[in-house]
């Protein structure tokens, strides 16, 4: 039975005029692409960059979702013939775009069998990936596989039923080199450091521990090109639910909602063919290295301070803490004067006018983006975000008392409890290790010391800096004090 009411492929030729929808035959599509963690990041970004290559004819990239946790995702297309819709908002109104590309969805721990057959399918030409930072399995601080981890573990035991990212993609490449087929190229789309090289090493490890043999081979024959991947894309709401099924005149069950800006660097290394997503802005580079540090320092660094200090002063979302006093003023100071001076030129990148346009993004008053969600996993993402930028920054004997600020938010973030004393839901692999570590813990010396002792998050020599130590500790005296939008005011003061 179809319903009427819901988005579909029957639905298509009856959406309102103003909204865009694929006018290709989904039926000829193959899938090409097996992307792992269909969450709204994958479908707000690369799904659309390929819907574009598809719509212009080349219709060998379909792409083949799966989840690797829950079936949420796939029960939801699957009713809607794999079709969502993405809204595009900003303060000047919305745009509705129903996408095609995603022509199959899968629940990997239904029936792992079936997503290794996918994987090993000869068609599968690319295997890429959204399973966010801690979907790797490896150390923060070293970017090495964590061979103690649970589903490491399980995945060496039992290799035809995987679990993890890593698990899944050296089985499916075992079974294609025993078929004789080629390797796919691996496409990392996370915000990792390096992140081609750093899923490279993790696989080649993981390999390696299966079988030295399969690790030569996953070192020598597999290509991961490292990416840049921009779009800031909150989770979709029950409120962006209905208003879009009003613009829709159908109900959609899994839409997304994201900002008009997009950006996609990628490494022109693939081994089996590539789609021409430069036809849709990407744009295909021999070096991706200087975007994604760019990035991940300027807008993921700031992100973090303000998703901490914005949370635990009482904001809601990234726009209402911009609103605030002293934290747009923090962020311009913590990417222009600390971040910026550790990055190597990029052409076409100038840091003040990328600061200014972060900041624009940032105050996107349409885009209801929680800072409780961006601090999500904070021991996954500091590293990158703004360790790395400290150790630069202490090389150079140069002042870092904004990253400090961001780091010392995080500390005061995890240790679970806010600034009027209501619990936090932390969300992060370590949260109880780090709540642990924190209790009963009230000065600010004895909570830098426990927290900088994570060694996977600050490594064995940050706590060795006595500069940084005292500049966390300064900026956490302030947070327990003051609280953070005092701190922030007299920050930028
Ligand atoms: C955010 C990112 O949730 C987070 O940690 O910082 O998802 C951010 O929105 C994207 O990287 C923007 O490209």
């Amino acid at each position: 039975m179809i319903d009427p009411s819901r988005l579909g492929a029957d639905a298509l030729a009856h959406l309102p005029t103003g909204v865009a929808r694929p006018t290709y035959d989904r039926t000829s599509v193959e899938s090409g692409i097996v992307h792992l963690g269909i969450g709204a990041f994958h479908r707000a970004h690369q799904a659309i960059y390929t819907d574009a290559v598809l719509a212009a004819g080349d219709r060998r990239w379909g792409i083949l979702g799966a989840s690797l946790r829950s079936p949420e995702t796939r029960d939801a297309l699957t009713s809607q013939d794999g079709l969502y819709t993405m809204a595009v908002r900003d303060a000047a109104g919305e745009s509705l775009q129903v996408v095609g590309s995603i022509t199959r969805l899968l629940v990997a721990p239904e029936d792992p069998a079936a997503l290794l057959a996918a994987m090993a399918a000869p068609a599968t030409r690319i295997v890429s990936l959204t399973v966010t930072e801690k979907g790797y399995c490896h150390r923060p601080a070293t970017g090495e596989l964590d061979e103690d981890h649970p589903d490491v573990r399980h995945d060496l035991a039992h290799p035809d039923r995987p679990r993890s990212a890593p698990g899944f993609i050296v089985e499916a490449l075992r079974m294609r080199r025993a078929a004789g087929l080629p390797a796919f190229t691996a496409l990392c789309c996370d915000n990792l450091p390096h992140n081609g090289a750093t899923l490279q090493r993790v696989l080649s490890r993981f390999a390696a521990l299966r079988d030295p043999d399969l690790g030569r081979y996953v070192d020598g024959e597999l290509r991961c090109p490292s990416t840049m991947v921009d779009r800031i894309v909150p989770a979709t709401t029950d409120a962006d639910r209905a208003s879009i099924a009003a613009a829709l005149g159908c109900i959609d069950v899994w839409p997304v909602v994201t900002e008009p800006f997009s950006q996609w660097v990628i490494e022109d290394r693939f081994s089996q063919g590539r789609p021409e997503w430069d036809r849709a802005g990407a744009t295909f580079v021999s070096d991706v290295a200087p975007y994604e540090l760019a990035k991940l320092r300027l807008l993921n660094g700031s992100h973090s301070t303000l998703a901490y200090l914005g949370y635990l002063a009482g904001h809601e979302t990234v726009a209402d803490t911009m609103a605030a006093p002293g934290f747009a003023a923090l962020v311009r100071g913590l990417m222009l004067r600390e971040a910026a001076p550790t990055l190597p030129a990029v052409p076409g990148l100038d840091p003040e006018s990328y600061a200014a346009s972060l900041i624009e993004r940032f105050r996107n008053p349409a885009l209801r983006h929680r800072t409780w969600q961006i601090a999500m996993d904070g021991s996954q993402k500091l590293p990158q975000r703004l360790l790395g930028t400290v150790r630069d920054r202490l090389a150079a004997r140069q002042p870092i008392a904004r990253l400090a600020l961001g780091v010392a938010g995080w500390m005061r973030y995890v240790i679970g409890t806010d600034e009027q004393q209501r619990p936090i839901d932390v969300r992060d692999p370590l949260a109880d290790d780090l709540r642990r570590r924190t209790a009963g813990l009230t000065s600010a010396e004895a909570i830098v010391a426990v927290l900088l002792a994570v060694e996977p998050v600050f490594g064995p020599d940050l706590p060795q800096s006595l500069v940084f130590r005292s500049a966390v500790e300064a900026a956490l005296s302030s947070l327990l004090h003051d609280g953070a939008a005092a701190t922030v005011a007299q920050a930028s003061a």
